[in-house]
This record gives C-alpha cells, sequence and structure tokens, in this order.
C-alpha cells in the first residue's frame, strides 16, 4: 500500500475552524482497572471513527496538533489491548489528529526502548506531516483526560503522578514513562540515545539531552497528571543495565554524536490495524 497517501486521504478540513484550545468533550478523572477480560474486536468496535493504521482526526474542527503517539514493544500484548481500549477514546475526546505506532523489536535480544521510540519518530513522518511526538510505555494509562496527549512550549512529561511510586514523582528529573516532544524540541536535543541496551538510564539521558540544550520540563499538575501502571514482572531480556550510570555522566558530549543522526535499523514488516500500525524492526544488537 502507498504509505504516504494517507495524508490526502484524509485531509478534508476545508471550510472547518480550529478546535478549541480546550476540547469541550472532555470528563476529567476516569476510573481505570485491568480486571476485566478484553478482546480487540470490541475494542475495535467501540472505536468506530478509527480511520486504517490508528488514526484519528475530528470531524468537526481543525485539530490544534497531528500527534503522532510511539509505543517502545516487544511481547506486551495483553497489555497493548488496555492501551488501546483506554487510549483511543481519551485521544479522541481531546481532539487530536493522531495515529498510534507501535513499534515492535524483533527476535530475542536485548530490549532497547530509546532507540525504538527514535524509529517510531522517523517511521511516523514517512506517513504524515506529524508535529508532535508523544512516547509512551505500553503499561500507562492515564486516570484523568485533562492529561491532554499534545506538545507544549517545553518538553512534556505526562506520566507524573503513577499509582507505582505512591502518585508522585520518584525524583525531580525523572521523565521516563509518558513523554512529549515537538519536533523542534526532539531535533534540538538530537532524538534520544540509541545505544541504552536493557532497562534504565535512557530516560535519565534524554532529561539531561533536554537540561543541556536549556530547555525545561513541562508537567500537568498531580491530580491531572494521575495513571496506572499494569503490574508486570521484568520482561526476558530487558534486565538492568549496568552500564547506565556510567552512560547518563556523559550525555554532554555522546548527545551530539548518538541520536537521531547515527539511528541505523532496519524495517522488516509494516501492519495497518483499525486500531494501530504496527512496524516491526530489527534494532541490532549492542556493539
Ligand atoms: N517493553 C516491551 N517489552 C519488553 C520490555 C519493554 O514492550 O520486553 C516496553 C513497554 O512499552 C514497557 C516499556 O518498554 O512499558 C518499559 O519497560 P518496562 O515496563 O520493563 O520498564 P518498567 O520500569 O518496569 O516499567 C521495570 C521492570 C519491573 C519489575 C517489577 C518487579 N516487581
Amino acid at each position: 500500500t502507498n504509505r504516504s497517501a494517507l495524508s490526502s486521504a484524509v485531509d478534508n478540513s476545508g471550510k472547518l475552524d480550529v478546535c478549541p484550545d480546550e476540547s469541550p468533550l472532555l470528563v476529567g478523572p476516569l476510573r481505570v482497572e485491568f480486571s476485566e477480560p478484553l478482546s480487540l474486536d470490541t475494542v475495535r468496535a467501540n472505536n468506530p471513527k478509527l480511520l486504517e493504521g490508528g488514526h484519528y482526526k475530528p470531524k468537526d474542527c481543525i485539530a490544534l496538533q497531528k500527534v503522532a503517539i510511539i509505543i517502545p514493544f516487544r511481547h506486551r500484548d495483553e497489555h497493548l489491548k488496555f492501551w488501546l481500549h483506554y487510549l483511543h477514546p481519551i485521544l479522541q475526546r481531546q481532539q487530536l489528529d493522531y495515529g498510534v505506532y507501535i513499534i515492535n523489536q524483533d527476535g530475542e535480544q536485548i530490549f532497547n526502548r530509546a532507540k525504538l521510540m527514535n524509529i517510531g519518530y522517523v517511521e511516523a513522518l514517512k506517513e504524515y506531516n506529524y508535529e508532535c511526538f508523544v512516547f509512551s510505555d505500553v503499561d500507562l494509562i492515564p486516570m484523568d483526560d485533562r492529561n491532554i496527549y499534545k506538545c507544549y512550549d517545553q518538553p512534556r512529561h505526562l506520566s507524573v503522578s503513577m499509582d507505582k511510586f505512591g502518585y508522585k514523582l520518584p525524583y525531580k528529573q525523572y521523565f521516563g514513562g509518558v513523554s512529549a516532544l515537538s519536533k523542534n524540541q526532539y531535533l534540538k536535543i538530537n532524538g534520544f540515545p540509541n545505544n541504552y541496551w536493557g532497562w534504565g538510564g535512557e530516560d535519565d539521558d534524554i532529561y539531561n539531552r533536554i537540561n543541556y540544550r536549556r530547555m525545561l520540563i513541562s508537567r500537568p499538575d498531580s491530580e491531572v497528571g494521575k495513571c496506572r501502571m499494569i503490574r508486570h514482572s521484568r520482561d526476558e531480556k530487558n534486565d538492568a543495565n549496568p552500564q547506565r550510570f556510567n552512560r547518563i555522566a556523559h550525555t554532554r558530549e555522546t548527545m551530539n554524536r548518538d541520536g537521531i543522526n547515527s539511528l541505523v535499523y532496519q524495517v522488516l514488516k509494516v501492519e495497518k490495524d483499525k486500531l494501530y500500525t504496527k512496524i516491526t524492526v530489527d534494532v541490532g544488537k549492542p556493539t
């Protein structure tokens, strides 16, 4: 299929007004739980307005932003089901022009979250003129739809009040979970590091990049920023990376040569579902 045809296929925005600064469709606090069984067919049936590939744009107004949602992924289909179930209705109420990209690491080598997010940035831009990129773990669900999945004047941290951390930030510089960067903000920091293999550190490296480029972190308050993580144990091939402390001590030097300017990967498969675009990639392995 012609992936770039999407832009024109959904562009019927000729005589519409822009959407209001604050969507009138928001409802505030939400009930979020993971006990009931759920099927993807139910989620598809509940979201009839989605276009192929997990795209949506409001019908009655022109969205304020075009947002690509990027999810680093491997072997988490159970979590993805809940993410799609909760997030699609929220994102539609937020009146965003958005697309959902599952960046699936092929094979059973060691996991690389930040590199998958870099790949999501590049691949999403091949399809549509996105101006904002939301990077989300697959197991994090917002508990309030006023936590808008869009970009702000400064890089945005959205998952500020997680249940697993007692509904507060674990530390002031924490930038893990869910974040949003505009294209400009992302390019200013040369994207994300590609050489954090295994669990941990890459989010602190991204924080450092933002800091060294003299940007600040924007955050919702701790009420609006509440979110729930689906409980799980550590995945195979994602053990804590013992090199992470050494790496985050050198971000200032490494960020110029390691990032979007050094990204190498291979796309193996692109799958279009009603609920998402899933891109399976070979990220390679540590060198
Ligand atoms: N991810 C996958 N598959 C993997 C590893 C990671 O999809 O095999 C993605 C997924 O989007 C996940 C994100 O990367 O939400 C972050 O990885 P993580 O959930 O392992 O990180 P987190 O810090 O958990 O949330 C750490 C391990 C928890 C151990 C808890 C033991 N009580």
